[in-house]
């Protein structure tokens, strides 16, 4: 084998040459590789920007296997346009994000060899663990004068910050360092206590009874993360938190209010299919309010665990078999089943949290991505929950009945056209006569900028179309301000859209009137750095979507 140690752009240049002098049989392939520094910058953007969907080893999920095996025979060029411009199948365009070196490289980095990271174990959480300030300094009792039901915690995506922002006043009230790439954030059953992940596995505790809401505690679960939740069932309230990683592949129980790491448990093992998987990620977990148990998705495995914590050191789990590649998900109005996507399976998988089994795997259209979910009564089918697709231009809605509604539980009751595929989240409120529902990942402009919101008690009207982006009054530019993640404030009678733009451009939270649809305010800030998920704190409390 020939390996070129030269300046990342040469040989990346040489490595192209030599792969499509190749042709597209890849036989014989000699691995290409970048200089040092260039292998590293590309691994870190890999990390950033790929492997939530490819992998950390590139086996595929979400997106497809990336192993050398199947790069080599795409090809430098090849490569380089998919990255640059997205596919059809749904990959975005990244020729706005990355320059054409950082592309280049990128492509060589794909066909070499996936680097195995190291592992993350009980040790070395323990030493990252940190008190900030120890349960017995913090206070007694609220030591501020907010409206705590109605704060927004905001990810800051690119400032690994996240904005407490008082849902009544719409003021910053303070801005909270966490981990890199912020993704979301969770609370206590109490709602004292906000749970924050970042993709690097930096979990932060923020105390809200705090005269100034800080982070009191922090620790790293993982090197690659993306979920976390608290234990909710009554007598068990703030006292576990579960935060689950994608690099390792595991789940760590923790104390609730110090983040004291106790139990880790490791979810690698045999998919649906009976083959061994390296890398099963840990995907959503969502805490029960009928039983001390948490559901844990396994991405890669199908299997959905429901792990018991009422007795951590004889932990039960009960596995459940559904389809690769879970991802996210939300439970029905009456909490007690759970519907979780296998994006790329395309197909949503309907847990009986009650009887401990699976009630459907229902088939859906292309990569269905509900982030949690809403659910609302229609006027036909009776009691729904909704999905939005990023492969599909619909929203679909699940019958979630079985008592009241037998011949349309566990069914897709109907398909809403909406403007365009990409969509990520879909919005409602128990208050609530609408549907929100974003598409930020569609490859138009125009399309990700925009919302449809949908009359809930007339589902044959056309939903209205609203551009975020040119009522924001935020200064034109070229690139787009994708439109993403509603949410509504605790009374329901408002929806807050993030436009989410680049890191050196204005951001903005548009809130909107929930009736009338029109904007209420436009909340910007030089420091609101790309705005993506906002949680606000009763309706994320008390799973209210
Ligand atoms: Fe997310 C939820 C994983 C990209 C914003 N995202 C989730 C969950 C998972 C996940 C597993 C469910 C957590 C839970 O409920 O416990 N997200 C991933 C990825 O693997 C993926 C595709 C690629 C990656 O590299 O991370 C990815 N996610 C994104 C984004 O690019 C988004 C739009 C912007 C951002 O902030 O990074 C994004 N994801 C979100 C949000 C939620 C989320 C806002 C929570 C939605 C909710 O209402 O609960």
């Amino acid at each position: 084998m020939i390996k070129l140690t030269l300046g990342g752009s040469l040989v990346a240049m040489l490595a192209g040459v030599a792969l499509s002098a190749m042709g597209a049989s890849g036989a014989g392939a000699q691995e290409p590789t970048l200089s040092p520094e260039a292998k590293q910058h590309s691994k870190n953007l890999y990390f950033q920007r790929c492997a939530g969907c490819h992998g950390v080893l590139r086996k595929g999920a979400t997106g497809k296997t990336l192993e050398p095996a199947s790069t080599v025979k795409l090809g430098q060029s090849r490569l380089e346009k998919i990255i640059a411009l997205g596919t059809d199948g749904g990959m975005v365009n990244f020729d706005d994000i990355l320059t054409k070196d950082e592309i280049r490289d990128l492509a060589t980095y794909v066909q070499m060899t996936p680097d195995v990271p190291p592992e993350w174990g009980m040790k070395d959480m323990q030493a990252s663990w940190k008190t900030i300030v120890p349960v017995d300094k913090r206070p007694s009792k609220q030591m501020n004068k907010l409206n705590l039901k109605n704060i927004f915690s905001v990810t800051l995506r690119d400032a690994g910050e996240v904005a407490l922002i008082d849902g009544d006043t719409k003021q910053i009230v303070s801005r909270v360092k966490t981990g890199y790439a912020v993704h979301i954030s969770r609370l206590s059953a109490s709602g004292r206590y906000i749970y924050v992940i970042g993709r690097d596995g930096l979990l932060s505790l923020i105390d809200l009874w705090m005269e100034q809401p800080q982070v009191v505690s922090e620790i790293k679960v993982g090197l690659d993360a993306r979920s976390v939740d608290t234990s909710k069932f009554k007598g068990y309230e703030d006292k576990y938190a579960v935060a689950g990683s994608y690099w390792p592949p595991q789940y760590v129980i923790m104390e609730g209010d110090t983040l004291k790491p106790l139990k880790l448990v490791s979810t690698r093992g045999i998919t649906v299919d009976g083959e061994y998987h390296p890398e099963p990620r840990v995907a959503s977990i969502v805490s029960s309010q009928i039983k001390p148990e948490w559901v844990i998705n396994i991405k890669e495995t199908g299997q959905i665990l429901l792990v018991d914590y009422s007795d951590i050191k004889n932990l039960k789990t009960t596995t459940i078999e559904s389809a690769k590649f879970l991802h996210d998900g939300g439970w029905d109005a009456s909490k007690r089943y759970f519907l979780v996507a296998a994006n790329a399976s395309h197909k949503v998988a309907v847990v009986d949290t009650k009887e401990h089994k699976l009630a459907a795997l229902v088939d859906t259209k292309r990569i269905p991505h509900p982030g949690r979910g809403a659910n609302f009564v229609h006027p036909k089918f009776g009691p729904v929950w909704a999905t939005g697709h990023l492969g599909a231009d619909v929203v679909t809605l699940i019958g979630t009945d079985p008592e009241k509604h037998k011949d349309y539980a566990w069914k897709v009751v109907e398909e809403l056209k909406t403007h365009g595929a990409g969509n990520l989240f879909v919005k409602t409120h128990p208050k609530s006569k609408n549907l929100w529902v974003d598409a930020p990942q569609n490859p138009e402009k125009d399309v990700a900028e925009s919302v449809a919101v949908y009359d809930l008690t007339d589902l044959t009207k056309k939903p209205e179309l609203i551009n975020v982006a040119k009522l924001s009054g935020l200064p034109e530019s070229k690139a787009t301000k994708r439109a993403v993640h509603p949410e509504y404030n605790e009374a329901g009678d408002e929806v807050w859209v993030s436009l989410w733009a680049g890191k050196t451009e204005p951001s903005a939270i548009v809130v909107f009137d929930d009736k009338t649809r029109k904007v209420k305010k436009v909340i910007t800030d030089p420091k609101m750095i790309t705005p993506t998920g906002k949680f606000n704190v009763y309706n994320t409390q008390h799973d209210i979507y």
